[in-house]
Formats: C-alpha cells, sequence, structure tokens
C-alpha cells in the first residue's frame, strides 16, 4: 500500500523534489517557469495571503481563472499555508458560484482578472476578492512585486506543517444536475493519485511535456496537469484555450508527449491530423465519458498509439480503473489500478457473477467526503464508493462500461445500454457525436431516440441510419427516432448532458 508521513504538505512535496533549474509551466505564448520561479512565486503569494490577507490554515480559497502558470501557482500557494483550495471552472456563473461559496464557507477568492465580473456580481456576503493580472495597485502581483525588494534574497515561505489527512481541496461536482456537492480531499489524496494512476499507467519520466484540455477547475485537468507533471519532474504546456483545434499546433509545437482530453476531443483530432505532426505524443488519455470502441481503433490506425481509458470521479480525485499499454483492451475501461479495488454489485451490496451488470463499487486510497451532504450516505455504503455507473466485469478481471445506472433504457420490457447504441452509431462515417436516450412511450414505457451530429455536408437521412444501426444490432436497440443537431448539449466539464435530452429542455 502507499504510505505517507503523518505530517505532509502536498504543496511542500510537489515543489521541492525537483531540480529548481528544470521547466514545469510553459504557455503558447512563450512564458516558460522552471521550478524555481515557480517556488520563489509560490513563496511570495503565500506570504501575501497570510501576511496581507490574513488567511489562516483551514481557512476555505476560492480560486478562479483561466489555466495559467499563476492560477497554478496560487493553488500551490493556498496549500502551502495550509489553507483549503476550492477550485471552480470559469464559466460558472454568479448563481453558481453562490452556491458553492455558501457551502464551502469561502472567505477569500484569488481571481483572475478576467474572470472576476461574474464572481463580483455574485455579491457573495464576507467574501475578499483579490484578482491577479490586473493593474491595480492591490493586484495580487503588484503586492508580491512591492514584497520583493530589490537587491535582498527571496524570503522563503516554510510550509505549514499539515497533518497527512487535513483537508487540502474542495472540489465541486454538480454531476449532469442538481446542486454541487463539494468533496474534500486531504493532503496525501493529492500525492495518491499520482502514485497510482499517473505512476502505474502513464509511468512518466522528467522529459515529459503534458497537455490537455480540462482546466484546473476540474480534478481530471489538476492531475494531468499540475500534479503528474510535478511528481515527475516534468513540465505542462498551459493553455487557456485547449479546444481540438487549438490542441493540435500545440503538440505540435511544443512536442507534448502526454495528452489528457475527452473522447469528443479526440474524435474532433482525428479529422484534421494530417496537418499536423504528433509524432511526439507518447500518452493519450481518454476519460471524462464513454470511450467507444470505434474512436479506439481510429486513433489507434492514424497514430499508432494506444488510447489510454479510463474512469475518474471528482469524489475519488482522479482515474481508478483504467490499463497500460498492452494491457488496453478497446472497448473496456481497464483493471483496477494498482492500490484501488473494484467490483460489481446488486442494489443490496451483494457482488453479482462476473458477466452480468451491476453497480460499479469501488475503494482505495481516495474515498468520498461530501461536505455537509446526505448525499454521502448514498455514495459510500459499507466502505465501497457506489459511482453510479453500471458495469460489466469480464471473466479476466477486465472492467466494461455499460451506462450511468440512471441511463439504462427499459424498452417493451428490454434494457437497452445507451451507449451501446451509441458507439454502434459512431461505426457509420457520417456520424461524429451522438447521444442515446430513452422517451416516454405509453405502449413500450420508453423507445430509443439518438441525437445526432453529422459530418459537415452530410446528408441527414434518418432511415438511412436507422438501417445501418439494424446491421450492427438486435433490432429492439435500434433508435425509433434520430434528431439531427449541431451539437449536443454538455456540462462545463464536457460531460453530455443526457437529462436535457430526455426533459427536452434546449434539446
Ligand atoms: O470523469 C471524471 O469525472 C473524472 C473526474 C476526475 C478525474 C478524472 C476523471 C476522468
Amino acid at each position: 500500500g502507499l504510505h505517507y508521513p503523518e505530517r505532509l504538505n502536498c504543496a511542500a512535496e510537489l515543489l521541492d523534489h525537483a531540480d529548481p533549474g528544470r521547466p514545469v509551466f510553459r504557455t503558447p505564448s512563450g512564458d516558460l517557469w522552471t521550478y524555481g520561479d515557480l517556488s520563489t512565486r509560490v513563496d511570495r503569494i503565500a506570504h501575501v495571503l497570510t501576511r496581507d490577507l490574513g488567511v489562516v490554515p483551514g481557512n476555505r480559497v476560492l480560486l478562479r481563472g483561466p489555466t495559467t502558470p499563476w492560477l497554478a501557482a496560487c493553488w500551490l500557494a493556498v496549500l502551502k499555508a495550509g489553507a483549503v483550495a476550492v477550485t471552480v471552472l470559469a464559466q460558472q456563473r454568479p448563481h453558481e458560484l453562490a452556491t458553492m461559496c455558501e457551502i464551502a464557507r469561502v472567505g477569500h477568492a484569488l481571481c483572475d482578472i478576467r474572470s472576476v465580473d461574474d464572481l463580483a456580481k455574485a455579491e457573495i456576503p464576507g467574501l475578499r476578492i483579490t484578482t491577479y493580472g490586473g493593474d491595480a495597485p492591490d493586484d495580487l502581483l503588484n503586492r508580491i512585486d512591492r514584497r520583493v525588494s530589490p537587491g535582498t534574497p527571496d524570503e522563503r515561505y516554510p510550509a505549514v506543517d499539515t497533518a497527512t489527512d487535513d483537508v487540502a481541496l474542495i472540489a465541486f461536482t454538480s454531476g449532469t444536475t442538481g446542486r454541487p456537492k463539494g468533496c474534500m480531499h486531504f493532503h496525501r489524496d493529492v500525492l495518491a493519485i499520482a502514485d497510482t494512476f499517473s505512476e502505474h499507467v502513464l509511468r512518466p519520466h522528467a522529459d515529459d511535456v503534458f497537455a490537455g484540455s480540462p482546466p484546473l477547475g476540474f480534478t481530471f485537468g489538476l492531475g494531468g496537469l499540475v500534479v503528474f507533471p510535478m511528481r515527475a519532474g516534468a513540465s505542462a504546456l498551459l493553455l487557456e484555450q485547449a479546444g481540438p483545434k487549438q490542441l493540435l499546433p500545440a503538440i505540435a509545437e511544443h512536442r507534448v508527449s502526454v495528452l489528457f482530453t475527452a473522447p469528443t476531443a479526440y474524435r474532433a483530432m482525428l479529422e484534421e491530423l494530417d496537418s499536423y505532426d504528433t509524432s511526439s505524443l507518447r500518452r493519450c488519455v481518454a476519460a471524462g465519458e464513454n470511450l467507444p470502441a470505434a474512436t479506439w481503433q481510429s486513433w489507434h490506425e492514424r497514430t499508432g498509439l494506444r488510447l489510454i481509458n479510463g474512469i475518474g470521479a471528482t469524489e475519488l480525485l482522479h482515474i481508478f480503473i483504467s490499463a497500460a499499454d498492452d494491457d488496453i483492451r478497446p472497448g473496456t475501461t481497464g483493471v483496477p489500478v494498482p492500490g484501488w479495488h473494484a467490483r460489481v454489485q446488486d442494489e443490496n451490496g451483494e457482488p453479482v457473477p462476473d458477466g452480468e451488470p451491476g453497480l460499479l463499487a469501488v475503494r482505495g486510497p481516495v474515498g468520498c467526503r461530501y461536505l455537509a451532504d446526505p448525499r454521502q450516505s448514498e455514495y459510500v455504503r459499507d466502505g465501497w464508493n457506489i459511482t453510479g455507473d453500471t458495469y460489466v466485469r469480464d471473466a479476466d478481471g477486465y472492467f466494461r462500461y455499460v451506462a450511468r445506472a440512471d441511463d439504462m433504457i427499459i424498452s417493451a420490457g428490454y434494457n437497452i445500454a445507451g451507449p451501446e447504441v451509441e458507439d454502434a452509431l459512431l461505426r457509420h462515417p457520417d456520424v461524429v457525436e451522438t447521444a442515446v436516450v430513452g422517451l416516454p412511450d405509453e405502449t413500450r414505457g420508453q423507445v430509443v431516440v439518438a441525437y445526432a451530429v453529422l459530418r459537415a455536408g452530410a446528408r441527414r437521412d434518418p432511415e438511412a441510419l436507422r438501417a445501418f444501426v439494424k446491421s450492427e444490432l438486435a433490432p429492439y436497440k435500434c433508435p425509433r427516432r434520430i434528431v439531427f443537431m449541431d451539437a449536443l448539449p454538455r456540462t462545463a466539464t464536457g460531460k453530455l448532458q443526457r437529462y436535457r435530452l430526455r426533459t427536452g429542455v434546449n434539446p
């Protein structure tokens, strides 16, 4: 198992082990921070937090802004000062921000000047907002500059001596609907995700350049862009705009070797792959939603690379089922990452036999700890974390995704998994994106309906697509209706919002 000392400050641990002259963060505009630069800036921010702003250990500090080295430095400084980082997404609106600040009792915010309007509009009682990246005299970076007198050595900030199980961060998950839940994670949890998934699946080395699309406010991005590279003494390219259109040129120019993004983005990148040099890529992680086997195959054919599938959760901080290199089996998520355990069980918590679908249950070094939320007892049962996904475990121990547990479609007595029908539709050359849901029906209970985004210029012919699905799957799984859309509704972290399709909210 993993063993960490009783006293542990994960920020100090991440900052202190690399050679100070090595690069840690780059940006497309040419910024290059070394570990030494980062360490100095983190210490200066921590001084401002403590001495000027009066932050004390345990205080919750909201962090908000585009993905930049300064945001990462603020995150590390908050943790180094023993305070708790509350990371939110740039897309979250005033009402959502106010709810999260209330749940997490946030007293301070460090906010990129470009993202401050919505935070100010939220008018959160008692919240003290400090911006960074602006011109005002009280801007964080100006405060930092004033603290440094020319010619004097930088004043180091000794890390607060936190316990290994002191809370380091609160990450919010709204799932795809509902009141947001704050997930508390400890200092040791931050290292544990690197020492399990990254260490065993990515196997990074110090020369790796990490990049990807998930923002730092989503723990998928926090791991992939800050924690994993720093734990390995490697570097990350931080992109403020990280859609498929920005990723490809960035990979080519900065020789990115470890890429994190969603299956949707891999499909979009395939469209323009030929115009870019992607030969630097070594590891490509596709997570955040189901990875269809068709996407895996196309990426493999075009790049020779084996996409790394994985299931993670904000509740568990990062990825807990995955596979590396030759162990990867397309069409499956993989096996429990070393250090993690997983099984498939029924509603009563009894394990179901291999080959049969049931609820995924996992346990490992990180657990779900919702902040003041009664839904804790639904997520954690008998020590197992119930993720809300339906899975099948094959006889050889591989876990196969079926659907989100509440997304199973029951039509005329048949159980139909939306993702299986989506996989079939995606095998059609004209289909770029699709979501399959069950809509209420008087005679059948539910009917299968597919929403599809087609390649530019393709003809919208529902009958041809239905005939295609019937040639791929048992006819009862074939969508009754196919609705064409320009884009599918997604959450701020890119997850498909099936409920909006089911309830007809802006479909
Ligand atoms: O899919 C997710 O929700 C997730 C969450 C945290 C870390 C990684 C992933 C893929």
